[in-house]
């Protein structure tokens, strides 16, 4: 099958640079872009049903339409990309910054065009050193070819890019905190709306888009919307990377057409589970989803197929639990992650994710109560969607309510037992 994002990539090699990406094609999507009208891409984006990467699935050309256009918009409009990638058990954006760092930079140009943005943002995570010299290197290359600055290829539209390296917190993904980040403010989220499209960095309209949503925008542009819905096996448009991480006998990362089967994604892509370990359940895209079981393997990986699941698609990049694993003790490591990265700004999410932190920590080392149950149940209620200002705390409910319900067992082995059932001693 075509693999449009990744077919320039081998992994442990330098990336493709300028000649090199030019000569494989690169830049001709920018050239034929510039020469349609901003709405005719904003169009071939909408018909191609292709869907925001970095977690929520928001249809790409819809977010775009919030954006004024036209000689009485506000100025400057930014473009951000948010290549702040640190959701655990995600590395995909990483492959792409890495190994093709150009394609995510025509991507940006294209879809700054479409929105009329003035000036383009790369917000990377602090721990991507290879991708920063990387990007930057591009960056400096796009520009000495006039593919950035004044005029880009003789036409009458300019753009800036600058690549601003994140200050390490799980909470500049957010797309409002990041923008914060950006204005030099401390990374609390913004209350919403007013959503970036129409007021966002320095109040000025604003897209933020993911690294992966960017890079498919070019291949949209050069080989047509119809081309694109054609990869995918479900409604949504494209390929889509999938990951896999756990005891799977092939960990890894794979392009593959959005809405491929989970079944396939483990079994033949991640060849299985290693031997001697047994599957118990799956994260389908990243920390921050419910857990789906045996039950669910012949889910389409697409965002409504999963949803249905009663899940999320996510960042598509799977953790798998094994029957060797102390689902407990997976939570509790996952639950310190999310305690750790709260910002501090809403109640629930500060003070209720170290309160499960210190519940499970009480439960792995044999001082669990029996009501521990029910109180872990009415956080995860606590922490859901409309009581803070930003996902975090909502997706960090996610796998602690999913996995009460799917290794209850566990729970009360732990409690009953007054030890962590895996442990040794
Ligand atoms: C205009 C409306 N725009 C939504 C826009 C909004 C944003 C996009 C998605 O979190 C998820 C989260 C993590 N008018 C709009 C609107 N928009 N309603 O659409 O917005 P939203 O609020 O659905 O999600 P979000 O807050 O952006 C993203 C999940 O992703 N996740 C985490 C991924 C983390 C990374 C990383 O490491 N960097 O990728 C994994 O599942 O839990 O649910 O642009 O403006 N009415």
């Amino acid at each position: 099958m075509e693999t449009p994002l990744t077919h320039n990539i081998s992994p442990g090699r330098e990336p493709p640079d300028l000649a090199q990406y030019e000569k494989a094609g690169g830049y001709g999507a920018l050239r034929k872009a510039l020469g349609m009208a901003p709405a005719e891409i904003q169009a071939a984006v909408k018909e191609s049903n292709l869907r925001g990467r970095g977690g929520a699935g928001f249809p790409t050309a819809q977010k775009w339409s919030f954006v004024p256009m036209g000689d009485d918009a506000p100025r400057p409009k930014y473009l951000v990309c948010n290549a702040d990638e640190m959701e655990p058990g995600t590395f995909k954006d990483r492959m792409l910054l890495e190994g093709d760092p150009h394609q995510l930079i025509e991507g940006i140009i294209i879809s700054a065009y479409a929105i009329q943005a003035d000036v383009a943002y790369v917000f990377l995570r602090w721990a991507y050193k290879l991708a920063a010299r990387r990007v930057e290197r591009a960056i400096v290359e796009a520009y000495r070819h006039g593919y950035l600055g004044k005029n880009i290829l003789g036409s009458a539209y300019s753009l800036e890019m600058h690549l601003h390296v994140s200050a390490g917190r799980y909470i500049c993904g957010e797309e409002t905190a990041l923008l914060n980040a950006l204005e030099g403010k401390r990374a609390n989220p913004r209350a919403k709306p007013p959503y970036p499209q129409v007021s966002g960095l320095w109040g000025k309209p604003t897209i933020v888009n993911s690294v992966e949503t960017l890079c498919n925008v070019p291949h949209i542009v050069k080989q047509g919307a119809e081309w694109f819905r054609s990869l995918s096996r479900s409604d949504d448009g494209g390929t889509k990377l999938y990951g896999a991480s756990g005891r799977v006998k092939n960990p890894g990362l794979w392009e593959l057409p959005m809405g491929t089967p989970l079944r396939e994604i483990l079994e033949e892509h991640a060849g299985g589970m290693r031997d001697g370990y047994q599957f118990r359940g799956v994260l389908p895209g990243g920390a921050s989803t419910d857990f789906v079981t045996a039950e669910h393997l012949d889910v389409a990986m697409d965002f409504d197929s999963v949803q249905k699941a009663g899940s999320r698609l996510g960042t598509g990049t799977m953790i798998i639990l094994d029957d060797k694993t102390c689902p407990v003790g997976m939570l509790l490591n996952l639950e310190h992650f999310f305690a750790q990265e709260s910002c501090g700004w809403c109640t629930p999410c500060w003070s209720g994710l170290s309160w499960i932190e210190q519940i499970l920590q009480d439960m792995e080392e044999g001082r669990g109560r029996a009501s521990d149950l029910e109180l872990l149940e009415s956080h995860t209620r606590l922490l859901g969607p409309g009581h803070t200002f930003c996902a975090l705390a909502p997706g960090a409910a996610e796998p602690l309510q999913s996995g009460l319900k799917y290794f209850r067992d566990d729970f009360e082995r732990h409690i009953h037992e007054k030890r962590c059932p895996w442990s040794p001693t």
